[in-house]
């Protein structure tokens, strides 16, 4: 298989995390929407990423998708979300409050750092941040009540802490004036921890060239 987008894309690192930690191999084609546009649209006619090429050409398209049919793949001990139940409603509870706050802070980074400062809208980039740090603070609150080397959801790793870290790192990379370092301080224990596992460590975001 093959991941087309770069770990600064949340919804592409995501992927590549889910990839590792279920153990399917993928190779990487780190294109950027800023600058390779045209390539990227040869998978995806929307020209945004992730996108995943499985072996027999198929392209699969938006990393909630992707997610789902890597989840049929994987082995039931090593799905990353519940098939169903009240497990299931609490991790896409907590993932769409992560997929809110990374949808949110790449409206604000494309409007502060993007867009001609003559045609910037401060309310626009601000009402973006509030949500952001709305989306980040359930995830706090939920990283809060976990018990020693806990996970957000149930006994072991779920989409929920991929994609919650996943948010944070991205928050952090792209509005780092947003968060003072001990913001969050529940949910920035979590990501320490996330970042010592190697699919974390290997795809951590570098913070975007200005
Ligand atoms: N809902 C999509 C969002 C994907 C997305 O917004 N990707 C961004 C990169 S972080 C992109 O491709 N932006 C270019 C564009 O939308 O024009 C997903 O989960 O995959």
């Amino acid at each position: 298989m093959i991941l087309v987008g770069r770990n600064l894309s949340p919804f592409t690192r995501r992927v590549a995390i889910s990839l590792q930690l279920i153990g399917l191999p993928f190779e990487r084609r780190e294109l950027a929407t800023a600058t390779q546009m045209d390539e990227i649209r040869t998978y995806n006619p929307l020209g945004r990423v992730p996108a995943l090429v499985l072996e027999d050409g198929e392209v699969l398209i938006d990393s909630a998708a992707i997610l789902d049919y890597l989840d049929e793949l994987a082995p039931a001990d090593r799905r990353l979300t519940p098939a169903a139940g009240a497990e299931r409603r609490s991790v896409n509870r907590l993932v769409a409050f992560a997929l809110g706050a990374m949808e949110k802070g790449v409206i604000a980074y494309y409007e502060t750092a993007r867009r001609p400062a003559e045609l910037q809208w401060p309310q626009w980039s601000q009402m973006a941040d509030a949500q952001i740090l709305a989306g980040l603070q359930q995830l706090e609150t939920a990283a809060a009540a976990i018990a020693g080397d806990g996970w957000l959801v149930g006994e072991r790793l779920t989409q929920a802490d991929i994609s919650a870290v996943v948010a944070l790192d991205f928050i952090r990379a792209v509005r780092p004036a947003l968060l003072p370092a001990e913001a969050l301080p529940h949910l920035s224990a979590l990501a320490r921890r996330c970042g010592e596992m190697p699919a974390f460590a290997a795809t951590r975001p570098q913070p975007p060239s200005p």
